[in-house]
């Protein structure tokens, strides 16, 4: 797919707020400097659309981007910053699980991962409550070019043995790097399918 415009439309603390949802949407989630705003900048080509930085905590809000003047791409706040006071983290997660269980049009959520760690628990407790709410979802690996081949082939086999100990069949997978723009058509395209084959109410 090609991204001819990418614009921002709003930033919100809540999901109510948000702009109609009469249209397909796909949000990135995952923890806080995980890659999420940088993915989104990778994705539609534009260096400072969604604002990145290297500390954790930068994005704070629901934040709606229209691609092509028929989608929304939205980058939310990251989960698990373990250095915010605890109300700051129950506030942020309490947006997120709005936004995630409210958000009507949203078709699937990119669940963002650090392709350089092993599998975390509070990845894995996370993915497990969305299952649970049956909240469509696949899993975006980042950072990937710190990785070799075959460190990238093992996160996945990682990801996978240890999902199958509570999913029957495990959520597909995109390895990516928005520092080498690796993984960019594989996620687009995915899109555009969805975009195409799964109608909105
Ligand atoms: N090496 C490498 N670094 C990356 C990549 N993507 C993001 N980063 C770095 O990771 C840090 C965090 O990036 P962000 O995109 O702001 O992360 P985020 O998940 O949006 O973070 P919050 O908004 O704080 O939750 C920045 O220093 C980025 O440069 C990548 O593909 N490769
Ligand atoms: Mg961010």
């Amino acid at each position: 797919m090609e991204i001819k415009k990418a614009e921002f439309i709003v930033s919100n603390a809540d999901v109510s707020k948000c702009p109609p949802s009469d249209r397909h949407e796909y949000a990135f989630i995952g923890r806080s400097n995980v890659g999420k705003s940088s993915l989104i900048n990778m994705l539609t080509n534009r260096k400072e659309l969604a604002k990145t930085a290297v500390k954790p905590g930068k994005t704070q809000l629901i934040n709606h981007f229209l691609i092509n003047n028929e989608w929304y791409m939205v980058d939310l706040p990251g989960y698990g910053y373990a250095r915010t006071s605890k109300s700051t983290r129950g506030k942020f997660e309490k947006i997120i699980c709005d936004y995630i269980l409210k958000r009507d049009n949203l078709i699937c959520l990119f669940v963002l991962i650090d392709s350089r760690h092993k599998p975390l628990q509070i990845d894995l407790e996370f993915m497990e409550w969305l299952g649970e709410n049956g909240v469509p979802f696949v899993m975006v690996f980042t950072k990937a070019d710190k990785l070799t081949a075959s460190e990238r082939q093992r996160c996945i086999e990682d990801y996978h043995n240890m999902m199958l100990d509570t999913w029957e069949t495990t959520p597909m997978a995109f390895m990516t790097s928005s520092e080498k723009r690796l993984g960019r058509e594989e996620v687009l395209d995915y899109i555009d399918e969805l975009n195409r084959t799964v109608s909105i109410e």
